[in-house]
């Protein structure tokens, strides 16, 4: 029994939550679609300066390139090698990022695609990021190499092949997701490759792992992966330090497999967040802020520490993946600035931000028809660079929305506040609420559609503060509406329905 317990603790502490940001830096930013040498150049302009803590970056492996439709984004989920060439760049590009990002304390977390490899039509030839032959038919990746004893075709139980019942977990593991070929990864050679890679990755410096469609592998298998891989290069971490792993498993729940499962590996994606933050903000099926009191946990989400939490990520911002129509994107900018808001000010999760480029959304009988469309291009299938505008935001049809003032903001205030309680609730009974972070931070909402007038306890020192949301601090002057705490540390918050944004938040360093 000692022993067993023994085995679970060691077992649960070899899993990695800690996802190695330096101290005071709480969340990541996933720069989509980005090339190598302009992440580079956003870490150390941008990032460091603000307090970002990391970057989940593209899929860096060599990929199959597919032409109709015309490089779309999901080409990137099909590998055909782990030589480190893509469409965001060479080799010496991806170690130069890796470099000047950890330099200025900015780590990468590569979104590792390790259950499958292209689709089984994805034909014969070299057609691929880096001109690796592969043929699909076969299971013939010779630059890995993987051959078909390294796919699943004999273990899939099902008449077509594809996952045809997601309550069947073996089905779910050892099938094929939308066609494409399912690693073996239970045998020895093809989890020393996978482990090769990402060791391979390791050494260069980056800093952890999102496990791409971990729902779909085996948790054993992972773990038999994870326990392979080595510790993080010291020349920028502790000795001893390991990946951070964040496993992406959709569970909305009422399926065969559940996030439970994961948690010895690492964390988990928690799906809930962003479509039930979504349908609350937009106010369907009489949800109402005021039911934000008990966010978390309270709402049947998996426990804070395993959570990765995000309003929208790069499937169901374009209608991929799961979580609806309610999801929040740059495309609700209102609104979807409010739920960055609430989950950058909440507690619960790690939390990462979506920076997106914009495309021609096209919705036809409920499903958007441009939703493959990829990164802005050249007509040689270049990636365009993130251009700046004067006004610090990005041109080339680049949203960075990590870029938007009152995200940023958030960012910040995030980490001033970091390890302070969830404080001070208030509501009106609807959808003008506000909380505080011990006596560090405070947040006011109103999402209802009339004027507030409150004067709330705040937790905070006396003074006057500049609310982040309509402006900042520069140079001592606010450049957005002014708070002023006095010494009970109370605040009258006006806020019209009407504001170009409807809350406000203030935090002891925004104090002037
Ligand atoms: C993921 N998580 O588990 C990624 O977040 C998600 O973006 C990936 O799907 C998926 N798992 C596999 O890595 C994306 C697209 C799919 C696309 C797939 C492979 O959402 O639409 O499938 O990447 O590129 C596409 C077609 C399919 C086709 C398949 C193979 O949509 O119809 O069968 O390619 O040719
Ligand atoms: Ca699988």
């Amino acid at each position: 029994m000692k022993l067993l317990l023994l085995l679970v603790a060691v077992g649960l502490c070899s899993a990695q939550y800690n996802p190695n940001t330096r101290p005071g830096r709480t969340s990541i930013v996933h720069l989509f679609e980005w090339r190598w040498d302009d992440i580079a150049e956003e870490c150390e302009r941008y990032l460091a300066p603000n307090g970002f803590g990391g970057i989940q970056i593209s899929p860096p492996n060599e990929n199959i390139v597919l032409s109709n439709p015309w490089r779309p984004w999901y080409e990137r989920y099909q590998p055909i090698s782990y030589n480190l060439c893509s469409r965001s760049g060479n080799e010496q590009q991806f170690r130069d990022m890796v470099t000047r990002c950890n330099n200025v304390g900015v780590y990468i977390y590569v979104d590792a695609i390790i259950n499958h490899m292209c689709g089984s039509g994805g034909g014969a030839g070299t057609h691929s990021t880096c001109g690796s032959y592969f043929d699909a038919g076969s299971r013939d990746f010779p630059d890995v190499p993987y051959s078909a004893w390294d796919f699943n075709d004999n273990k899939c139980r099902t008449g077509s092949g594809e996952i045809e019942n997601y309550n069947d977990a073996n089905q779910v593991r050892d099938c094929r997701l939308v066609s494409l070929l399912d690693l073996a990864l239970e045998k020895d050679y093809v989890r020393g490759k996978v482990a090769e890679y990402l060791n391979n990755l390791i050494s260069i410096g980056v800093a952890g792992f999102r496990f791409d469609a971990a729902k779909h592998m085996w948790p054993g298998d992972l773990k038999a992966i994870t326990d392979r891989l080595n510790n993080l290069n010291t020349k920028w971490f502790p000795s001893g330090a390991k990946p951070f792993i964040f496993q992406e498993v959709i569970d909305l729940g009422g399926e065969g497999i559940s996030t439970s499962e994961y948690f010895g590996i690492g964390r988990v994606t928690e799906f809930k967040y962003g479509a039930k933050l979504g349908t609350v903000i937009r106010k369907w099926n009489n949800e109402k802020m005021l039911y934000l009191k008990s966010w978390g946990e309270g709402w049947g989400f998996m426990p804070s520490d395993k959570a990765l939490v995000f309003v929208d990520n790069h499937d169901n911002q374009r209608g991929h993946g799961a979580g609806g129509a309610s999801i929040l994107t740059f495309f609700d900018a209102r609104m979807y600035k409010m739920g960055i808001g609430f989950m950058l000010a909440h507690p619960y999760g790690f939390t990462r931000i979506m920076s997106s480029y914009r495309w021609p959304r096209n919705w036809v009988n409920g499903r958007d028809v441009n939703d493959w469309i990829g990164p802005p291009s050249n007509s040689d299938g270049s990636t365009k660079h993130v251009t700046l505008n004067a006004d610090t935001t990005c041109g080339n049809d680049w949203v960075c929305e990590h870029r938007w003032r009152q995200i940023k903001n958030m960012v910040i205030f995030r980490n001033v506040v970091d390890g302070q309680p969830f404080s001070n609730w208030w509501d009106n009974g609807s959808n003008q609420v506000a909380f505080g972070r011990g006596n560090k931070g405070f947040i006011v909402f109103n999402n209802d559609d009339w004027y507030m007038d409150v004067t709330l306890y705040t937790g905070l020192p006396a003074g006057t503060y500049c609310d982040v949301i309509s402006g900042q601090k520069e140079n001592g002057r606010c450049t957005g509406r002014q708070i002023s705490v006095d010494s009970n540390g109370s605040a009258r918050f006006q806020i019209s329905n009407n504001d170009e944004d409807p809350f406000a938040a203030i935090h002891v360093d925004s104090k002037l």
